[in-house]
């Protein structure tokens, strides 16, 4: 049985960067805007110093935040079980996956960043609660098998959402995706191996197991965003090539992996309405309590409140970090001066 939830295999289908405009003309004949449709229109890589339009920055900018802050805050249920991970190597695949998340939130920081948005300006939007951040990690982590659900489930879903995101058009978010998904593959089949081992141990970890999937199934499912109908930013993503594909069409792919995927666990998945439309070619489920996503997009989740007062106490905490990081840069660059003045 296989783990493969690549949704697009070919990740290098984008061309790195522009082929140009046909012989005798260029972006400087044809004006930015032309330039920047012929680049969509060949699938091609938007770069930093292109010129785009604001509404194309703006979401950008939107969607690669709230990656990030999703991956901040994604590090606070599972570093909960850190100390409580049943064994020495439990516990240090779960330290590395954790510091793998902060890792991406990093690159996709950076990758926001080239848009013009300084790091800061999100941050601060993220602990004064105006930012998103995925609605996933607002439900509380309450037994160790939790590790394995978000492994399988969360990564799983992550991953068939972001392979996609690897063809982005905008290059830096593209290329970061790459990376972080090779890494979220690896999380997922720690998932998946956590649940493997306690649906063959004892019948009370067989239990705990199952009460996972049963908890983060329907999350993880929403973790895709509202239906088709009412996503008032697809459509305009999908023109820019940001996003390549409707979040039912994701949705319901990753229903047909974990469909099989839970086979081999011998576990199952809290949904009897789980078939595949020979019409429609898609993949349906129970219906999901849309009412329960806006609650938790409003901030009123089981944990929200939770999520954002340890990310601001961990943000005054890192204060003294980020002044002594600076204080370094500027001896740095008032040696460098110093070294070209000489020169
Ligand atoms: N949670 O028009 P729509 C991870 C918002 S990290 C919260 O469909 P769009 C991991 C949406 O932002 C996983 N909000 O929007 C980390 C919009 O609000 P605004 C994070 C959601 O952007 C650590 C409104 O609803 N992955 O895997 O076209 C450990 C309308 O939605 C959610 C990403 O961020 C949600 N679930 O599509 C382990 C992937 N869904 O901004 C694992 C990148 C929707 O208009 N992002 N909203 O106020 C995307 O692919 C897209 O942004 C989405 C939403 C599919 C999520």
């Amino acid at each position: 049985m296989s783990l493969q939830t690549d949704a697009s295999p070919d990740l290098q289908a984008v061309p790195s960067a522009g082929s140009g405009f046909p012989s005798g003309s260029g972006p400087d004949s044809q004006g930015p805007e032309a330039y920047f449709e012929h680049l969509l229109a060949e699938d091609s890589r938007i770069e930093p110093r292109d010129w785009m339009p604001e509404a194309y920055r703006k979401t950008l900018v939107r969607q690669i935040s709230q990656h990030a802050h999703s991956e901040i805050i994604g590090m606070q249920p599972e570093a909960n079980w850190i100390t409580r991970a049943p064994s020495l190597k439990r516990k240090s695949i779960l330290m590395a996956k954790v510091q793998d998340e902060a890792g991406h939130g990093l690159y996709l920081y950076s990758a926001a960043e080239t848009l013009g948005t300084p790091r800061e300006k999100m941050t601060e939007d993220l602990i004064a609660g105006k930012a998103r951040y995925s609605s996933i990690f607002n439900y509380p982590t309450l037994s160790w098998a939790d590790m394995g659900a978000i492994g399988w489930l969360v990564d799983g879903a992550a991953i068939c959402n972001q392979v996609p995101l690897c063809r982005a058009s905008y290059g830096p978010y593209g290329r970061a995706m790459v990376r972080v998904c090779k890494e979220e593959s690896f999380h997922q089949r720690q998932g998946f191996e956590i649940l493997l081992e306690l649906a063959n141990g004892t019948e009370a970890q067989r239990e705990m197991a199952q009460d996972a999937i049963n908890r983060w199934y329907a999350p993880s499912l929403m973790m895709f965003g509202p239906p088709d109908d009412d996503s008032p930013n697809s459509k305009q993503s999908m023109a820019w090539n940001i996003k390549r594909f409707s979040n039912d069409e994701l949705r319901s792919r990753f229903v047909g992996m974990i469909v099989e995927q839970v086979k081999a666990l011998g576990l199952t998945l809290p949904d009897d309405q789980i078939r595949y439309n020979e019409d429609t070619k898609q993949w349906e489920h129970a219906p999901l309590d849309w009412a329960e996503f806006k609650e938790v997009l409003a901030g009123r989740g089981p944990c929200n409140a939770q999520r954002l007062a340890r990310r601001r106490e961990a943000h005054e905490n890192g204060a003294w970090v980020r002044e002594a990081a600076a204080a370094y840069a500027a001896k740095q660059s008032a040696a460098q001066a110093r070294k070209t003045e000489v020169a």
